[in-house]
């Protein structure tokens, strides 16, 4: 049993800044080979519809189509894996759901109105997008609760019509993910993937609908296509490996702690797990912890991997300077196992999820506690938000004046417009001002 390598730092050191940049850095590879394959798919797809989308699903996926209705996945396919799931899976998916559902409803914004004393009205109407498309990954990283994440702020925003795309290769499906969709409420699922799937929902084909928003993870050609159809269509985020950060006194139990930075390194090798603490010897027995507890683990090659690439125990000299840390790492989750978490909260200005406590494993947000688990990558904490109701709304001013408003307010207008040489704009303001 090899001890783990994983990097060990001072944030007191005088390299530390470097060695930060270096395992903070990160930059998804969009290659020139990669950008060129996928534009060709995307603009094949526009072109020649159903009929590239099967020509690419023989290709891509070996699974052949004969007519352009097998593309579709019907709602009784769906219901059949439902009713087939173990008891005690479909409660857990179904109790999931209804949690996320829950805090979901808590962010739904409404419309609201103001009136001005001339009786002038303005507001701001709130509407849900008519039609998102959910991207679903086949093979190892479809994840039937990443359909929950994503369907069920769109339902609570009141998205019209919730289409889901999910590859099946060879013709295999996911029965979870099938379970989970008809559990979401989606309206409409088709098995295909890939560059050509993002493509379909962007622009149509004879059988799948165009919609207005795609979000939902993906692989390199994924994301680059929804990087290029942006703009015909909203789109997500761009999620980054998974990463967490967490920040521990130095009570908590070592092998909660290493179990907690092994939940989101088993993700993928890229992804990333940091622990900052304030106490030497419990950055010691951390280490241990996972020495020990990785021979046990059925993704061990993954967990070592990332842990060695991208991992760091960082040692800080209070608590004080583990706030600095979290700030500058604007980690995607950040675990505060300690006694008093609240009294962190207010220092705490970007993390895309905080867990509170030590006894709040990040895992319990990743599929049940109610909160998204779609959450800012890569430090974009800093500017972004989790997924939510809000990413399925949009709003519309609303202006309604009054003779009195559209005189007072035709006024200011007119002389502003003169200004900018803009005449129609003052004729068109001057026309309604009293005589
Ligand atoms: N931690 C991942 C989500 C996930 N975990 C899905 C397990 N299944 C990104 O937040
Ligand atoms: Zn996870």
């Amino acid at each position: 049993m090899s001890t783990l390598a994983i990097r060990r730092f001072d944030a007191n050191e005088a390299d530390f800044n470097t060695n930060m940049d270096q395992i903070l850095s990160w930059e998804s590879v969009s290659d020139d080979r990669v950008n060129q394959v996928v534009k060709e798919v995307v603009m094949d797809v526009r072109q020649r519809g159903n009929q590239a989308l099967m020509d690419y699903t023989a290709k891509f996926d070996q699974l052949t189509l004969t007519d352009s209705a097998e593309l579709e996945i019907s709602q009784a396919r769906l219901q059949q894996a439902l009713a087939n799931l173990p008891a005690e899976q479909r409660e857990a998916l179904e109790l999931s759901a209804k949690r996320v559902e829950a805090y979901h409803l808590r962010q739904k914004s409404d419309s609201w109105s103001y009136e001005e004393a001339d009786g002038t009205m303005l507001g701001q109407q709130v509407t849900p997008l008519d039609r998102v498309g959910l991207y679903v990954p086949g093979g190892k990283a479809a994840y039937p609760s990443s359909v929950v994440m994503n369907a069920v702020p769109a339902k609570v925003a009141g998205v019209k019509e919730l289409i889901m795309v999910v590859p099946t290769p060879r013709g295999e499906v996911n029965e979870l993910v099938l379970a989970a969709a008809a559990i979401c409420g989606v309206d409409r699922v088709f098995c295909v993937g890939g560059a050509q799937a993002v493509a379909a929902l962007a622009y149509g084909t004879e059988t799948i609908p165009a919609v207005d928003k795609i979000v939902g993870p993906g692989n390199i050609y994924v994301a680059t296509a929804k990087r290029m159809v942006f703009g015909t269509v909203g789109i997500d985020m761009i999620a980054g490996p998974s990463e967490i950060l967490v920040v521990c006194d130095g009570d908590t139990d070592p092998d909660w702690i290493a179990m907690d930075l092994f939940s989101q390194a088993e993700h993928d090798e890229d992804a990333q797990s940091i622990l900052v603490t304030p106490d030497a010897a419990f950055a010691d027995k951390v280490i241990e912890s996972m020495t020990r507890l990785l021979e046990t683990m059925p993704r061990k090659n993954i967990i070592r991997t990332a842990l060695e690439a991208r991992g760091a125990v960082i040692t800080v000299k209070d608590m004080e300077q583990a706030i600095e840390m979290i700030n500058l790492i604007a980690p995607e989750h950040l675990e505060l196992s300690v006694d008093d978490p609240k009294a962190m909260l207010p220092k705490i200005r970007h993390a895309g999820a905080i867990f509170m406590g030590r006894y709040t494993a990040e895992a319990l947000g990743d599929y049940c506690a109610g909160p998204n688990h779609v959450l800012p990558t890569s430090r974009t904490a800093r500017f972004s938000s989790p997924l939510g109701v809000y990413d399925f709304q949009k709003r519309s001013s609303l202006i309604m004046c009054s003779p009195e408003g559209a005189d007072t307010l035709g006024r200011t207008a007119a002389i502003l417009a003169d200004g900018e040489g803009l005449q129609a704009h003052a004729a068109s303001a001057r026309y309604r001002l009293r005589k």
